[in-house]
């Protein structure tokens, strides 16, 4: 099995964590992908993902794999270890449903922002910036950070006692609003020890 990507980007994070919790990193070849000088945009790496973003998996049978929920979805499955994306037919779901809402009310809206309201990625590879569309995706996440303080101030976990790909794709969010100079403000405490608490743990931690 092979991942391309580029480490420490917050896509590829979502995939290492998944990996590392299910004990599966050294199961995996990493290949760098120089996303930077554009080689996502070649046609030889269209053709393993068209929507040219990274990460991407490529299994032993030439299988190309690609979208982190996509990805997770195989690694939970391929791997043992507790379960990414839930075993009963209502955690699958409630869990699916939390992983959706932290994507597009975090992770997405912060990737909006960085891509169209700040310099992002550079002009080379930023073509096209809407500037308020961009301001307007990184207020919604300023905002919806406060539904998830809400939901940690209930639960352990994002989509319940567990943790689970929600978890990842917010996690993954936040590493992503820090690189995008999005402070976390420091009144959503159910938010902030959450965080601290899946920064400590080891596939995290060990990165
Ligand atoms: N929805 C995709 C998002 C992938 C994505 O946007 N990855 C970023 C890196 S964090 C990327 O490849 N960006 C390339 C670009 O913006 O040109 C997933 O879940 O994998």
């Amino acid at each position: 099995m092979k991942i391309y990507d580029v480490e420490n980007f917050p896509n590829p994070l979502r995939i290492r964590i998944a990996l590392a919790e299910k004990n599966a990193t050294t199961e995996v070849e990493f290949i760098a992908v120089d996303l930077l000088n554009g080689e996502h945009r070649t046609e030889a790496f269209l053709a393993k993902n068209p929507l040219a973003g990274v990460p991407v998996l490529e299994l032993d049978d030439g299988t190309f794999i690609s979208e982190c929920t996509a990805i997770t979805e195989y690694i939970d499955a391929a791997f043992t270890g507790p379960s990414l994306m839930g075993i009963s037919a209502k955690e699958r779901a409630v869990i699916n449903m939390m992983q959706k809402r932290a994507e597009s009310m975090v992770l997405d809206a912060v990737a909006t922002y960085f891509h169209h309201a700040t310099d992002g990625l550079g002009p080379e590879l930023e073509t096209y910036q809407n500037i308020a569309w961009g301001e307007k995706q990184g207020e919604k996440a300023r905002t919806n950070l406060n539904y998830f303080n809400d939901i940690l101030a209930k639960s352990r976990f994002v989509a319940g006692d567990n943790f689970s790909i929600a978890d990842i794709t917010l996690y993954a969010g936040l590493v992503f609003a820090g690189f995008a100079n999005i402070a976390l403000p420091s009144h959503l405490t159910h938010l902030l020890a959450w965080q601290k608490a899946v920064a400590a743990r080891p596939s995290v931690a060990g990165l």
